[in-house]
């Protein structure tokens, strides 16, 4: 099977469509959305977890958003493919750093910026938990982009794609990111990028 992406872009989804899309792949999307269609027979012999994204290519399945951007970064190159080992396996320390330290955080805050999931809509509050929770991580990758254009390497690779796949949380949120400014500087740098824009495009038009 040529590759396809499942997934409706408001979701963890985002981040490999960015990375798809940033490399300017020809595949399928199947915007399967994680309260219905992913808890359906045929979608849980691809991710049996029934949650999105998930990814076909070829012989290949493949569940986990951060797994799957490695993936496609490694097989298809360019501009996301870190080829020094060193600054490879610092890409692969970011992304799972990106979901340890700020993910579980940035959706609890987002949840209650936007008031989804029973919680009531609180932008103080939301920006409160992201403090609290997030806030010494946020202040490491700060630091991390201090004099830096992209975290790993010198060049945009998909170690920016995951990380700031996982801030688009925040974004999405309208969290304050302001006591950040290398994170805000670098994140207005990723959310530029033609793959990024043609994913928040395929975000808005899935909205209606
Ligand atoms: N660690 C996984 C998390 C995937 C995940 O939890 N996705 C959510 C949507 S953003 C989902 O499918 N939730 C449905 C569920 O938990 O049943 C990844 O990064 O791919």
């Amino acid at each position: 099977m040529a590759l396809t992406l499942y997934g409706i872009p408001f979701s963890r989804a985002f981040r490999s469509l960015w990375a798809a899309n940033e490399l300017g792949l020809d595949y399928a999307h199947v915007p399967t959305h994680f309260m219905k269609e992913s808890k359906q027979p045929d979608y849980l012999a691809i991710n049996p977890n029934g949650r999105v994204p998930a990814m076909v290519d070829g012989d290949l399945v493949l569940f986990e958003s951060m797994a799957i951007n490695l993936y496609l970064a490694r097989t298809y190159g360019a501009p996301l493919r870190v080829d020094d080992p060193a600054d490879e396996a610092r890409a692969v320390q970011w992304s799972f750093w990106g979901i340890t330290e700020l993910e579980g955080t940035l959706l609890k805050a987002m949840f209650t910026a936007l008031g989804l999931f029973g919680e009531e809509a609180d932008p103080a509050r939301a920006n409160e938990t992201l403090n609290k929770g997030a806030g010494r991580a946020l202040g490491v990758l700060d630091r991390h982009l201090e004099g830096r254009d992209w975290l790993v390497g010198g060049d945009f690779s998909v170690a920016d794609v995951n990380v700031a796949g996982v801030l688009n949380l925040a974004l999405s949120g309208r969290l304050d990111l302001s006591q950040w400014g290398n994170v805000k500087e670098w994140l207005d740098r990723c959310y530029g990028r033609p793959g990024a824009k043609k994913t928040l495009e395929m975000a808005r038009a899935a909205r209606g």
